[in-house]
């Protein structure tokens, strides 16, 4: 195989597990083939110049990683005015919460284009390119444009809507344009790709030249869904370690008296906590069986604290909670136990496999780990049930979880005491058929299955 050059906001080192699944993932290739990983250095420089940024190229073991400085007026357009300002609202479905603004989006195409230089003087005439994410979409015609002929990549990570809502975006013949400049284009869901067809078919009169394969702009880019998985294996196997057994231990222990559920999210309104906390207010209320017994742990990570959108929701996070436990809450027992905080990787298996339910419960999400993660957690004897909003891309493979609407209140409230009644060889079966799909579909299939289509792409 060509050596792997991978390209994404931001690079981890894939020698460090603790770096997550997609890291390791992509490591192990990376690693086989010499590789090189390319993106944002994390770093913002105070009095740089726009569309200039220096490069710093380190080896971990066999793999090259380059990361590039970005100055603030370049960050502030591309990172948090158009990748996260535009492109993150717009493609979870929230046009209300978009800000459009003509100097980000020069902004996002000006980091494009200096990702573009910056990667080119890297480059070897037979690498393959992986491209990743939202923030990168135009790269690869970026690196066209100043005469790149490799084979490039393209996966997002995160939904494709539909048409209509694609269309409010003030430049999106331009961003959608720019796929075509891809070989191969890769979406989680198949739900996104039937969204991909159609846009360019009613909006660039593109043809379909093959399954899949579609012509427009002098181009044929090919589009498949390759929905991402975790490392089942890794995980596992940090489900047996010390830590994780810890967590099991000390959680079971402390809330022995109790039915746990649990909520793992980035603090984002894209995950649907609201909403979840007003279900899990709406099970105590209409079964109140569950008062002094169910306890939710929510878990939810900070994430991009700097944008309004979320400062927004973490005030109505923490006010709907503190009402709950004010109203419900006794001097033995608090029904929502609050977390705004990571938690370390290597304990996360022992809680999912503490809890007697996960709620993952997204208004929209490309495809959640989260879900994944919980299910390969559970201890087969005795499983916990997943109940998953019908909006997460895992909804498409989990059909065997709880499958719930996250916007009706009160039926996610019935479906969560249908799980918190389910018999054990329910749970038994459902988990099974969870886990057999969780192992399958795992990032390693995931990673290899794109990478052989785009070699043989073209
Ligand atoms: P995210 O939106 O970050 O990723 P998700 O897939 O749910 O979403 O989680 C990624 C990882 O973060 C998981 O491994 C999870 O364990 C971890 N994580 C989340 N909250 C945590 C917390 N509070 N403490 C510790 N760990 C936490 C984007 C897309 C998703 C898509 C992924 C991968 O938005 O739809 O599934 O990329 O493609």
């Amino acid at each position: 195989m060509s050596r792997l050059v991978v390209v994404s906001n931001r690079l981890a080192d894939p020698r460090k597990s603790a770096a997550g699944g997609l890291a390791v993932a992509l490591g192990e290739t990376l690693k086989r083939t010499g590789g090189l990983w390319f993106g944002w250095s994390g770093k913002v420089v105070e009095n740089g110049a726009a569309g200039e940024g220096e490069l710093h190229v380190h080896q971990a073991g066999s793999v090259t990683l380059a990361e590039l400085d970005l100055c603030q007026e370049d960050h502030d357009a591309y990172y948090r005015g158009y990748a996260n300002g535009v492109l993150w609202p717009i493609f979870h479905y929230r046009l209300d919460l978009a800000h459009f603004e003509s100097g980000h989006l020069s902004g996002y195409r000006r980091v494009n284009q200096l990702f573009a230089r910056k990667l080119k003087a890297l480059l070897k005439p037979d690498d393959l390119i992986w491209i990743h994410d939202y923030h990168l979409i135009p790269l690869a015609a970026e690196l066209r444009a100043i005469g790149c002929e490799n084979r490039i990549g393209f996966f997002l990570h995160i939904p494709l809507p539909p048409q209509q809502i694609l269309a409010a975006i003030p430049s999106h013949e331009w961003l959608m344009r720019a796929l075509f400049a891809y070989d191969l284009v890769g979406f989680q869901t198949e739900a996104d790709l039937l969204h991909f067809a159609h846009y360019v078919k009613a909006e660039a009169t593109a043809e379909t030249v093959g399954a899949n394969q579609f012509r427009a702009f002098n181009s044929t880019v090919q589009a498949e869904a390759f929905p991402i998985g975790i490392d089942v294996d890794d995980f596992q196997r940090l489900g047996r370690a010390r830590e994780a057994l810890e967590t099991f231990e000390s959680t079971r222990k402390e809330y022995s008296r109790r039915r746990l559920l649990i909520g793992v999210d980035r603090l984002d309104y894209s995950k649907g906590l609201p909403q979840r906390i007003k279900a899990f207010r709406e099970l105590l209320q209409r079964y109140p069986e569950n008062r002094h017994s169910a306890t939710l742990l929510q878990v939810a990570s900070p994430s991009r604290e700097d944008v309004d959108a979320y400062a927004d929701i973490q005030h109505e996070l923490e006010s709907l909670c503190g009402a709950i436990n004010g109203d419900y809450g006794d001097f033995d027992w608090m029904p929502i136990r609050y977390i705004h905080r990571t938690i370390a990787r290597k304990r996360l298996p022992g809680l999912y496999r503490a809890c007697a339910v996960a709620l993952v419960t997204p208004l929209r999400d490309g495809m959640n780990l989260v879900a994944k993660e919980f299910v390969a957690a559970q201890d087969e004897e005795d499983p916990g049930v997943l109940v998953l909003s019908r909006f997460a891309g895992a909804a498409e493979q989990l059909r065997e979880a709880l499958l719930v609407n996250p916007y009706d209140i009160s039926g996610t409230a019935q479906t969560i005491q249908q799980a918190l009644q389910m018999s054990l060889a329910e749970r038994q079966e459902r988990h099974v058929a969870l886990l057999a799909k969780v192992k399958e579909f795992d990032v390693h299939w995931w990673c290899k299955s794109f990478l052989q289509k785009l070699e043989h792409t073209r």
